[in-house]
This record gives C-alpha cells, structure tokens and sequence, in this order.
C-alpha cells in the first residue's frame, strides 16, 4: 500500500529525529522520500496531527513460540479464564494472560505498535515446533535464538580447542534450525543440572565435559564474530535468581571485553549513521534477574549498581531489562536448576525438560506480590537497571516476557521510566523494601519520548544487526510504523496514566504500509517474514564436522534425518546471507 502519515511529531533516534514534525511516506511496503504524482491517486492519508509517531516497536527478547512456551500453556488453564477473546471475521479467538495463545499474543504485541518480536530461546531439537508456532502468529515479524551454551557437541569441540569445527558446527546448526542469533543459557550450569547439580564459579569445569562457563563464554563470544552473526551472543548468566548473582554476572561481562564485534552488514548507510551498526560483543539477558545483591531472601538487596557502574564504564555491553511490573506471571526458561530452585521456595507446580544432548528447560507459574519485600525490591530493580545507564543505546526494555510479567504490561514499565511520579505512587503502595534495598527512591530521571523510542525500537533493531530495516523511519527501511495518540506538546507526565492508555492501544499500527491495527482493534492480517542467518562455511570444515556429528548422533533419540527444520515450516523465510571471515 501507499500511506502517507501527515503532521506527526517523529521519533526516530537511528535517524536522529527528536519529535520533529514531519511527514513519513511509504510505497510496496518501504519507507520512501516523497511520493510522485502517479502514486497520489490511491495514497491512504493518516493525519497525525498531535500524535506520536515512531517506528514499529521491536522486540528482541520474549518467549512467545516453542516447547516451553507451550508447556506454560498447558500447565495452567486458569491463566485461559483471565483473558480472552473471541473470533471475529479477521481474527482468530484467543486466550491466555501470561502465557497467551499463539494468535492472541500476535494481535496484542500488534495492538501496542509492536510489528517485529525475536523468540529468545529455541532448542536446537524443538526448532521445529518453535517454527510452527512462529508461523502461526499473526501481525509480526519473527526470528529465533538458537541455545548453544550446553550443546555436546559444541562443548567437546571447545574442550578440544578445535576452533574450526566448532565453527562449522555453529555455522551448519544455525542453517540446519533456521535461526538467526546465539542463545547461551547458564553455561556449563545445565549440563550439570543432568547429575542434580549446578555451576557456581566461572572457573569450574562441568562434569564430564571439563569445560568451564568461563570458556563457554569465550569461545562462543569469539565464534560468534568470527562468523559475522549479525548480533552479538545473547548471554544469560549463571547463578540466576539467587541473592549475590550480581557479582559472577559482572564477571562474566568481563569475559569478552577484548572480543571485537565482527557483524557481518553489507549495507553502506549504517557506516554513514553514528548508531547504525553495533559494536558489542555480549548482549546480557534480564539484567534484573542477574543483579541480585545480599546473601539470602533475609538481607536480599539491590546489586543493579555493581552491573550498571561496569556498562557505564565500558562499551562492549548491551542489556535488556527484564522489569517486573507485579501480578501475574509464568517463569519459563532454559535455565533448569534456576526453575527447581523456585519450585523449592514456592512449593508451586512446574515443569523440567532435559531436552537430550543440548540444553534444558523449566516453566513455573508464578506471581509477584507489591506486599512481597522480594518482589518489591525486583520492581524498583528493573526500573533501576534503565534508568542508571546514562546512554540509552545500551539498553533495551523488556519485562523478559512472560517471566517478570506478560509484555501487554510494557505501557505501564513505559509509564514508571517516564514519570516519577508513576514511580513514587507505586513506592507508595508496595513493601518498603523497595526503597530500603534500592536506591531507585532518589533517581530523579524522566526518560523521554527518544528514549523511549531507543529502548523500545531503535536499539533492539540495532543490537540484532537489523537497523538497516527495522526500528528506522529511514528510506528503505520496513514501513512498520506505530502511531500514538500522545501529544508531545500536552503531555504531562504526572498525569502517567496518559502515558498508560497512549501506548496501550496505538491510533494506527501500520505493517510493511498497511494499517493493521487502530484504536485496539486488528483491521488487517499482513504478511510476515521469518529471519535466520545463512552463514557460509568452510566446505571440508563442515565435511569432517559432519561425520562427528553422525557418528555422534547415536547419543540422540532423534534420527539425523528428522533433525533439520525444512524452510517450508517458516512464514516467508528470509535468510541474511553472512560471509564468514
Ligand atoms: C530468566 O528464569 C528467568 O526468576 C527468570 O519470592 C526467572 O516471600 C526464571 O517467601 C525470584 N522471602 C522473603 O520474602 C524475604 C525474606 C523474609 C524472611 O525470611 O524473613 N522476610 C520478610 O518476609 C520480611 C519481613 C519483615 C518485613 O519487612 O515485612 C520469600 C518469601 C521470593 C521471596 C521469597 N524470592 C524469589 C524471587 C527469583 C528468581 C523471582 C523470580 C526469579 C524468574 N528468564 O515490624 C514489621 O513490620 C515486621 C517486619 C517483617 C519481619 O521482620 O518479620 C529466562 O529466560
Ligand atoms: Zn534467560
Ligand atoms: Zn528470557
């Protein structure tokens, strides 16, 4: 379609655009500079006078597709009863609150602005249904991170130091499952999570394997840009969830500080713009989750600051958030031991999965309480983890969705970042620890609408090597485009509840020019697009790697034939060529 978006105040920080009034045009689906006189004739014309507009909001860390995911699904139906809609003409029916149905959680990102959302954990044998589920949800892009940092294979060619082969491997798995990034979960950890145990030091070897987080990190940090992979590796750190992890997360970052960041993107515009091109080597996972201070639940406290002095001080780290917004939620992740340990604090039903010789899982349905001193102090964590980076294009806002809460509560993380008030009102409300054990009580910052728009968009599409279409009003990019009925001139940000109802429901959601959502209400099913990266290997690399792996594959009860996910189980798949140095 041929759209052009009038008058709106424009936040679009890869392009250095700070609520100018412009107007934005776009044709077969691109953004375009102007509009010539043939393509007048069926322009659709958006007034957006008085509103915000921003590119299409990026997620690049949700559990929304897979095997976890769907055991969240199944494990709880009350979470159907919370939330649900019916069918209409366009849509599917749906339900789901924390853990919504593959279409409902499609038209609810979609209803937000939301128009691109990367799976944050695929393993490597669960690519397939991961796949399905992707295709199965409406309104957005999508791509997958592919759990590597327990893989046999991949830790014995570590071991063995044979760098090559591990890079064919990693090369040759990516293709294999169609993703598009590196997930590395508690290295070392879930591999001892096997034999009933866990890692505690980032120089403890494994069992059996002997390889060490330490080396994990390195060598999957350093495979990493040695391929190109567009983003750099997606690290959740050990020791998650338990009081004093802050310090072997602060560790960990440190491990690929001299890794130099390698993306492999050909595109000449992002040598021209400042924040085009991302030049980390470790992108850290639910940053809250991973900051926790103190000894035990008694003295627990924030340890945000030892994680955030270290970002400020250094260029090589890029996070998200992970907020907890309270309520309802379903912790869901590959991170095993750290899932049983709350099952032993909670005493609540969950589940764990060894997913045979690659990595594992758990999922626990879980709530957090204002009334909770624990829970309180991870809300104002969350909030602290943002708001003391100083540079926005460091971080990224996420609530690591369903784990610190469902993402259809971003509007209210956005509100608490914006407005003090919104911050001081809830302090009000929750258990004193929150402002005892942090120091968010006296952290005046208001972030705005740039920011917003940075850690919401720009930066999650910069920091997976896709800012050259996704989170850009630039020319040629996607024309994803979100519009809020938020007037920058009229906004007062005490008055947070605009802030509220302005982000929960866009005016218009606008998908590769389309307008597919409005007003909450889904208007349009677009086309969607699949990424993964293609990467090209060394030929008798991968020959000698493959008959490993053959041989190796004895140890699956899977055949090596039904391992791959064909191209046909993607929604338009879309490999990104990477050339390998
Ligand atoms: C990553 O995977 C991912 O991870 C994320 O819930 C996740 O409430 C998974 O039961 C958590 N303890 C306490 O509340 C504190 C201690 C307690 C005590 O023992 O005494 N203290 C109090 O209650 C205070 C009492 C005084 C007062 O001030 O009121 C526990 C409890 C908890 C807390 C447990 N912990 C887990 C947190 C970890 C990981 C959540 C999620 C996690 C999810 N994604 O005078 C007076 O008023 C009296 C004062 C009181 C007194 O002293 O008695 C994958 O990708
Ligand atoms: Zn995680
Ligand atoms: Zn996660």
């Amino acid at each position: 379609g041929t759209i052009a978006i009038k008058n709106g105040y424009v936040y679009d920080p890869l392009n250095d655009i700070n609520g100018e009034m412009m107007d934005i045009f776009i044709k077969d689906g691109k953004v375009v500079t102007e509009l010539s006189g043939a393509d007048m004739k069926d322009v659709k014309e958006i007034d957006a006078k008085g509103k915000t507009v921003m590119p299409g909001g990026v997620d690049s860390h949700s559990h929304v597709a897979g095997a976890k995911v769907n055991v969240g699904r199944m494990m709880r139906p009350e979470d159907h009863y919370k939330f649900y809609q019916k069918k209409t003409p366009l849509t599917h029916s749906g339900c789901g609150y924390s853990v919504p149905s593959v279409y409902l959680g499609g038209y609810e990102y979609s209803k937000m602005g939301y128009t691109t959302v990367f799976e944050a954990a695929v393993p490597p044998m669960e690519a397939r249904h991961t796949h399905e589920e992707m295709r199965s949800t409406p309104m957005l892009d999508m791509g997958g991170y592919l759990v590597l940092g327990n893989n046999w294979f991949l830790m014995r060619y570590l071991k063995e130091g044979d760098i090559d082969k591990a890079a064919a491997y990693v090369s040759w798995m990516m293709r294999t499952h169609k993703t598009y990034g590196i997930k590395c979960v508690n290295p070392a950890g879930v591999e001892n999570w096997g034999w009933g145990e866990n890692i505690g030091a980032l120089d403890q070897a494994n069992i059996h394997f002997e390889v060490t987080p330490e080396e994990i990190i390195k060598g999957l940090t350093e495979l990493n840009e040695k391929l190109g992979i567009p983003m750099p590796v997606h690290l959740h750190a050990n020791n998650l969830g338990h009081p004093g992890c802050w310090e072997i997360t602060r560790d960990s970052l440190k491990i690929p500080k001299n890794v130099k960041a390698k993306p492999n993107m050909d595109v000449e515009w992002a040598e021209t713009k400042k924040n085009a091109k991302r030049h980390e080597s470790v992108y850290l996972t639910h940053c809250q989750f991973n900051a926790f201070g103190g000894t035990s639940w008694r003295d627990f406290e924030s340890g945000v600051k030892g994680i955030t002095d270290y970002v400020n001080s250094n260029d090589h780290i890029v996070f998200d958030s992970g907020c907890v917004p309270f309520g309802d939620a379903t912790v869901m992740t590959g991170d095993g031991p750290a899932i049983h340990d709350l099952y032993v604090l909670t005493g609540h039903k969950w589940s764990n999965t060894d997913v045979e010789c690659e990595c594992g899982s758990g999922v626990l349905p879980f709530e957090y309480f204002k009334s909770n001193p624990v829970h309180s102090v991870q809300w104002a964590m969350g909030l602290e983890t943002l708001l003391y980076v100083k540079d926005a294009w460091k971080t990224i806002m996420t609530t690591d969705s369903p784990n610190g809460g469902p993402f259809i509560k971003y509007p209210l993380v956005i509100a608490w970042l914006m407005s003090n008030k919104a911050r001081q009102d809830t302090f009000a409300e929750c258990h004193k620890w929150a402002q005892d054990r942090t120091d968010l009580g006296a952290e005046t910052r208001e972030m705005d609408l740039f920011e917003i728009a940075t850690i919401t968009r720009a930066n999650p599409a910069r920091t997976i090597g896709m800012s050259y279409r996704k989170g850009t009003l630039g020319v040629g990019a996607d024309g994803d485009v979100a519009i809020y009925d938020i007037d920058p001139k009229k906004l007062e940000v005490a008055d947070y509840e605009s802030i509220i109802r302005g982000f929960e429901n866009t005016a218009y959601t606008i998908k590769a020019g389309e307008v597919v959502s409005q007003m909450g209400e889904i208007v349009a099913i677009p086309e969607k697009n699949t990424f993964y990266s293609d990467i090209a290997t060394d030929a008798d690399d991968e020959k000698s790697m493959l008959q490993d792996v053959k041989k190796w594959f004895k140890y699956y009860t899977l055949g090596f034939d039904r391992y791959p996910t064909p191209e046909k189980y993607l929604a338009n798949p879309t490999p990104i060529q990477v050339n390998a140095e």
